[in-house]
């Protein structure tokens, strides 16, 4: 079995340490960070995923494999996200409130560090206000909210109509993603933005600051 397949099989069994060991002989091996982590770390939570798609969630393996992950991923940080002193635009990213999966969020962050965004992460179980209060505090240009319960993905459109209350709409482009968030979601509750990954989201977000330069206001 080659290394990165090894990488997917610790991440499944939940082996922290060993996910670190091999991710950072992989890095040695090829120094191919974005390789290591789509054929390594993802499909092994991917997998993960999956097989906790149905009714058999088993709460207690499902969190050693977002641990393993985790400890994979924080090896790869430094080689894929950028120190940029030109930021290609600035982001708040988090999971809304009531939801502590950080997973996916984690990722756009990355993803979004890796295409030159400055990334303020609010963490996860985020109340609305916080990304509002954060993205006026590091005048960001874009909020990103996650959610993966059905039961919190409503509580997003928080966001959005606190920020009409406090007449800042039009300035902040909001996209909203996680699993049980579609195009016809995010259109129901007023966001701007909507896709399905992490490289999408980066690369949509290149795209906003495009309309934003051509005098875009949001929320319209
Ligand atoms: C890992 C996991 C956990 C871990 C989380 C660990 C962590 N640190 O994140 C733990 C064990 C803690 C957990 C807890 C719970 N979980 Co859970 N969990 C999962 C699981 C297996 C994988 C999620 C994951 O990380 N996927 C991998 C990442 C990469 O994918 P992702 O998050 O979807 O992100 C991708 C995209 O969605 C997108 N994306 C994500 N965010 C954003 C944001 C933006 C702006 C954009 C554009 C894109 C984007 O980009 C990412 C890919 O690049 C899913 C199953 C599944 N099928 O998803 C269940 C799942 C989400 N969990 C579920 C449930 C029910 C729970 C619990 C309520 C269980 C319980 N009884 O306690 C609790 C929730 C507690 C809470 N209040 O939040 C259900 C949700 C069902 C529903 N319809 O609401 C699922 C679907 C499992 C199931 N089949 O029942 N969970």
């Amino acid at each position: 079995m080659c290394l990165i397949d090894k990488i997917s099989e610790m991440v499944r069994g939940g082996r922290a340490p060993e996910t670190q060991r091999l991710v950072r002989e992989a890095l040695e091996a090829s120094g191919d960070a974005g390789e290591i982590l789509e054929k390594g770390l993802l499909p092994g939570i991917l997998a993960i995923s999956e097989r906790f798609r149905g009714k058999d969630f088993f709460v207690p393996e499902t969190l050693l494999a977002a641990r393993a992950f985790k400890f994979g991923l924080a090896e790869l940080k430094p080689r894929l996200e950028k120190q940029e002193e030109n930021p290609a635009g600035r982001v708040v990213v988090g999971t809304i409130e009531g939801d502590v999966h950080d997973i996916g969020k984690d990722l756009v962050s990355t993803m979004m560090r890796a295409s030159g965004f400055l990334v303020e992460d609010v963490g996860s179980d985020a109340p609305a206000d916080l990304f509002i209060d954060r993205a006026e505090a590091v005048q960001a240009d874009i909020i990103c909210i996650s959610a993966l319960l059905t039961t919190t993905r409503t509580a997003m459109e928080k966001v959005i109509s606190r920020l009409k209350e406090r007449g800042l709409r039009e300035k902040y482009a909001v996209m909203v993603g996680g699993c049980p968030v579609s195009q016809s979601f995010a259109d129901q509750i007023g966001a701007d933005y909507y896709t399905e990954d992490a490289l999408s989201c980066s690369r949509k977000a290149g795209e906003i600051m495009k309309e934003k330069a051509e005098g875009k206001l949001w929320g319209k």
